[in-house]
């Protein structure tokens, strides 16, 4: 009588084909100022400084950027980020009484 093997193939003729794992990276969004007349330059350049880790030198270029151009990406950020981002900004300039505002646009 055979003995049982369990490392033997005993799957009786089944074909098993290995998947692979279908990890999709998460979507990203930019996160964006828009121009407008009233903001005053020194606090777009503070925001972009403070809330986007940018140099003074940077933050002046991006400021010049919207100012120029109506439109200017502060960053890349993954949802929740990006959410919490346009959610501060918009907050803090409310706050200080600019009508400054901040959105999000998927990649
Ligand atoms: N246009 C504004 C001014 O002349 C400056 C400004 C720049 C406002 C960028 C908003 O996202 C902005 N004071």
């Amino acid at each position: 009588m055979a003995e049982f093997e369990p490392y033997k193939d005993d799957d009786h003729g089944i074909e098993v084909q290995s998947a692979k794992p279908k990890l999709k990276k998460p979507p990203l969004y930019k996160v964006i100022l828009l121009n407008d007349d009233f903001t005053p330059m020194a606090f777009v350049i503070d925001i972009l400084m403070h809330f986007f880790s940018m140099s003074e030198d940077m933050a002046t270029r991006v400021m010049l950027q919207i100012h120029t151009q109506g439109i200017g990406v502060c960053g890349t950020y993954t949802k929740d980020v990006a959410e919490t981002k346009v959610c501060i900004v918009n907050e803090y300039s409310r706050e200080h009484q600019h009508p400054l505002l901040c959105s999000m646009e998927e990649m």
